[in-house]
């Protein structure tokens, strides 16, 4: 477990170093040349009881989304097969909300999960704080990995979000794993946070009681309405140490270069796989913001000689 001092340290090395020695922990475990494809969908949108300052989705912000309730079993299948012959691994199915309520809804999801399960994908779910009952659930439907992402420091989350806690998101990221989950937690860059939120943010990950399956480190989407709309672009070399560190402090994680990445050049993009990046979101949407244009992605990997996890 390293001290907050030593990750910044190794945050902070001369770049050459950095990267070469993210590049050599990355291959030691990992094929170099080979990316996980995930595919985002949005099962509930919008009206958010939240106040996360860079959603969209929060009924707190003025964002233009649609709201919609409960997507139905047949139209997430459509997507899900869509995903799956573009390549898609895994299928991320995220729900607005604080959390996903027992009843209808909740046995709607697990009926989701048995069926995109049944197309031979993971299905990784993002439904907001959970219980570890709610966990077993998920687990028995089929769900292998659960997201929910830590964003930033304590501080800095405290500044973003005043409708839960940064406790209460350790609180469901440990019920999922006392579950026998998987954790897909990450964090977002851009919401204004210093060097040492970024730091702060990596520590917290170490302190967790195994390390994430996944890391996705999203890059804020600014988003007209939010208040965080007038945040400027976080300068890629940033970007870039944020990942190299994460790959070195978490081995065997997935790093997800998650979303704000079609503002990435392919060179930016490349050199985030070179330091570790596996994992991306393909598709054309995110949650509520564009992914990539269809077949981009597939360009990118040719370019760049990497192949998709099968
Ligand atoms: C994660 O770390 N990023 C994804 C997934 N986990 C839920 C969400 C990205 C949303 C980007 C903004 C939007 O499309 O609304």
């Amino acid at each position: 477990m390293k001290a907050l001092a030593a990750i910044r340290t190794l945050h902070d090395q001369p770049l050459p170093e950095l990267v070469f020695q993210a590049m050599t922990v990355h291959r030691q475990k990992w094929d170099p040349t080979r990316l996980q494809l995930c595919t985002l969908d949005s099962l509930r949108t919008g009206a958010c009881s939240e106040d996360c300052a860079y959603c969209a989705q929060s009924a707190h912000h003025a964002a233009d989304v649609k709201i919609d309730p409960l997507k139905d079993c047949e139209a997430v299948l459509v997507g899900a097969r869509n995903a799956r012959e573009a390549g898609s691994t895994r299928y991320c199915m995220a729900t607005s909300g604080r959390s996903l309520e027992e009843g209808a809804d909740f046995d709607a999801v697990l009926e989701i999960i048995r069926e995109v399960r049944a197309l031979g994908l993971e299905a990784c779910m993002s439904l907001g704080l959970i219980t570890e009952q709610q966990a077993h659930r998920l687990k028995a439907a089929g769900c292998t990995v659960y997201n929910h992402n830590l964003d930033t420091s304590r501080l800095m989350y405290e500044r973003i979000v005043s409708t839960h806690t940064f406790d209460e998101r350790l609180a469901t990221i440990r019920a999922v794993q006392k579950a026998g989950l998987q954790v897909c937690c990450g964090g977002i860059l851009g919401l204004g946070e210093t060097l040492d939120d970024r730091i702060h943010f990596l520590h917290e990950l170490t302190l967790l009681d195994s390390p994430p399956d996944a890391i996705p480190i999203n890059i804020l989407v600014p988003i007209p309405g939010t208040p965080l709309e007038g945040m400027p672009p976080v300068p890629v070399i940033e970007i870039i140490r944020v990942i190299a560190t994460a790959r070195i402090l978490f081995p065997s994680s997935r790093i997800r270069l998650a979303a704000g990445r079609s503002s990435l050049s392919q060179e930016a993009q490349a050199w985030a796989f070179l330091c570790g990046a596996n994992s991306i979101f393909t598709g054309e949407k995110l949650l509520t913001t564009q992914g990539t244009a269809a077949g981009a992605d597939q360009k990118l990997l040719q370019m760049l000689g990497m192949t998709q996890d099968c």
